[in-house]
């Protein structure tokens, strides 16, 4: 049962994953480099909305502004051909020589300043194509040996630079708001904002935090042995979920950027869950690009790997309709109530109440009985979670 996607389901891919040509630490290409004009077309017929790229994904480092507009220009091209549309650029600090020990956290100043300048360049492509998301995903920004990296300086330098991109867009007049992307380790041994609590603590000292957001990705949260749907909860509650990449990881292991859904499936069932019904009155939680970030495995011809894009939008769309179907079902209704998970929603005190109130409440503590709940009753989150299994295999539809 494959489930085919229309553009209004927002899946949006990087060029760098489809275009993922099997080079690894250990080998080189097994397939040939994709051209942008074939990615576009191509996720168009197979239902997806959105294509993102960093600068060197779509004209190689260091190429003549000829070359570099050439490449524009086929890209724009293209998606006039096809309606898909750009809705997030990143930049490469990463791949280059030059980046070898980061861009905006190098120890080396003339590498800071140049990283700036390309950012500052890529930004105004983004802002030409539309896109309303900037990505920041700092993967050379960190050190091996903590001897090498003052890590307070870094940090600095990474506001003093994130600072000066927010004064270029609010001056530009740009509506583009930038989104930070967290990664524990790989390539570098320790990766600056290496989870999502590291960058929203470091979003709350920028000069403008409103313009700044996070890009979480399921593997890179999961590399931290973190629970990525609880993580991006507290982005979407704090309001700073900007952006999000989709894959699969299975453990904490070097990064596998496998299809959304080929890693850990029932994270990925409860992340839709909270991403589509997770909103208040149940609606969608989150309403932004559903992006993947994954890499077709190097065992993949070039049919594979569009049947591994196309695998990416159906499983988020099954996922997306086994939700449904478990919210649907009143005996999960009844499990919720009975687990009380909406009470949780109810503020602790009644409005109003001070803690003097609250003393008062001989019901609140010299009355209450702490020692009912000695073999008392539970809460039934064995069976609730239990049913949430039942339905994404299929088992109650
Ligand atoms: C990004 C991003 C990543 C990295 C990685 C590059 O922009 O989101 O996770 O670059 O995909 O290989
Ligand atoms: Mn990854
Ligand atoms: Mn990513
Ligand atoms: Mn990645």
């Amino acid at each position: 049962m494959a489930m085919k996607p229309t553009k209004a389901d927002k899946f949006s891919f990087g060029l760098w994953t489809i275009g993922y040509n099997g080079t690894d630490p250990f080998g080189g290409p097994t397939r040939p480099d994709l051209d942008v004009v074939e990615a576009v077309e191509r996720l168009n017929d197979l239902g997806a909305y959105g294509l993102t790229f960093h600068d060197d994904d779509l004209f190689a480092f260091g190429s003549s502004d000829a070359a570099r507009q050439k490449q524009i220009d086929r890209l724009t091209q293209a998606l006039a051909d096809t309606g898909i549309v750009v809705p997030m650029v990143t930049t490469n600090l990463f791949s280059a020589p030059v980046f070898k020990d980061g861009g905006f956290t190098s120890n080396d100043r003339e590498v800071r300043r140049f990283a700036l300048r390309k950012v500052l360049r890529n930004l105004d492509l983004a802002a030409e194509l539309g896109a309303k998301t900037f990505v920041m995903w700092g993967g050379r920004e960190g050190s091996e040996y903590d001897s090498a990296k003052n890590v307070g300086a870094a940090l600095e330098r990474y506001r003093e630079a994130v600072n000066l991109l927010g004064d270029y867009v609010t001056d530009k007049g740009y509506d583009i708001r930038f989104a930070i992307e967290p990664k524990p380790n790989e390539p570098r041994g320790d990766i600056l904002l290496p989870t999502l609590g590291h960058a929203l603590a470091f979003i709350n000292t920028l000069d403008r935090p409103e313009l700044v957001g996070v890009n979480p990705e399921v593997g890179h949260e999961q590399m931290a042995g973190l629970n990525f749907t609880a993580g991006i909860a507290q982005a979407i509650e704090h309001g700073k979920l900007y952006h999000i990449d989709l894959n699969g990881q299975r453990g904490i292991k070097y990064d596998q950027d496998l299809v959304f859904g080929h890693g850990d499936v029932m994270n990925a069932f409860s992340l839709v869950d909270l991403l589509e019904n997770g909103g208040l009155n149940g609606g969608p939680a989150y309403d932004g690009p559903r992006h993947f970030d994954y890499k077709p495995s190097r065992t993949e011809d070039i049919t594979g790997v569009w049947d591994s894009a196309a695998a990416n939008m159906a499983n988020y769309l099954m996922f997306k309709e086994r939700a449904a179907a478990f919210r649907a079902d009143p005996e999960v209704q009844a499990a919720f109530a009975a687990a009380r998970v909406n009470e949780l929603s109810e503020p602790t005190l009644n409005a109003g109440e001070s803690y003097d109130d609250l003393i008062a409440d001989r019901s609140a503590y010299e009355d209450f009985t702490p020692e009912r709940y000695f073999g008392g009753q539970g809460y039934g989150f064995v069976r609730l979670q239990q049913l949430a299994v039942e339905h994404l295999l299929g088992f109650r539809a």
